[in-house]
């Protein structure tokens, strides 16, 4: 049950964050998605995704991915996404540090260039070392950068904080990571 419930989980990420057109899907310019609409056309690619799956999965994600509008008529990821959507989060003071995970072959480019968004709207931050680890850890031995993103925000940066607790920024220059 468990690893069904991880596979259609992915699968709504895919759908609901990168690719809504696979299965004809429109999001509006916030992200959010008709949860009958959503139903309807996942059939095809998931048949046991029926309304009390989808409430489960929502409830029961391990990192919350999913939210439900107030009346729960629709749905939306709530970050991760490579389309572009605006997420409407309120700027937010991030507390003095916060930390990224990576794994080595990526340090060199990062000493030169900084943490860059790559192909998502942010560059994703975490407020526990524990989570960088777990995100490090997806792509090898996880390396953890511990952001300063206190001096960032008092220089002027902007961070946002998704309805999952991620910390989102633009960039994070190599002047303010400590790579220790
Ligand atoms: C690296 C997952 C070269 C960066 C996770 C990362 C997270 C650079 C990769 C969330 C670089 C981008 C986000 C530079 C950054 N040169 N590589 N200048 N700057 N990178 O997946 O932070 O399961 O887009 O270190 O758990 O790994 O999807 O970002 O390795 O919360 O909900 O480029 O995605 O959550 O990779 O992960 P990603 P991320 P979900």
């Amino acid at each position: 049950m468990k690893i069904n419930h991880k596979h259609i989980s992915k699968f709504l990420s895919l759908i609901l964050r990168h690719d809504p057109v696979k299965i004809g899907l429109q999001l509006d310019e916030n992200g959010w998605a008709d949860v009958n609409e959503l139903l309807n056309k996942t059939q095809k690619h998931q048949p046991n995704l029926d309304i009390d799956l989808l409430n489960k999965i929502v409830e029961t994600n391990d990192k919350r991915r999913f939210a439900f509008n107030e009346d729960c008529t629709r749905i939306r990821a709530n970050q991760g996404h490579s389309i572009k959507i605006d997420l409407e989060y309120n700027p937010k003071q991030p507390p003095e540090f916060l930390y990224h995970g990576t794994v080595a072959k990526f340090m060199d480019a990062i000493r030169e260039k900084g943490l860059l968004k790559m192909s998502r709207h942010h560059v994703h931050l975490s407020e526990e070392r524990d989570t960088a680890t777990k995100v490090g850890a997806r792509r090898g031995k996880p390396f953890i950068l511990t952001i300063r993103s206190g001096a960032m925000y008092a220089n002027g940066a902007e961070f946002f904080q998704s309805d999952n607790g991620v910390w989102l920024t633009d960039n994070v220059e190599s002047e303010y990571i400590e790579f220790k």
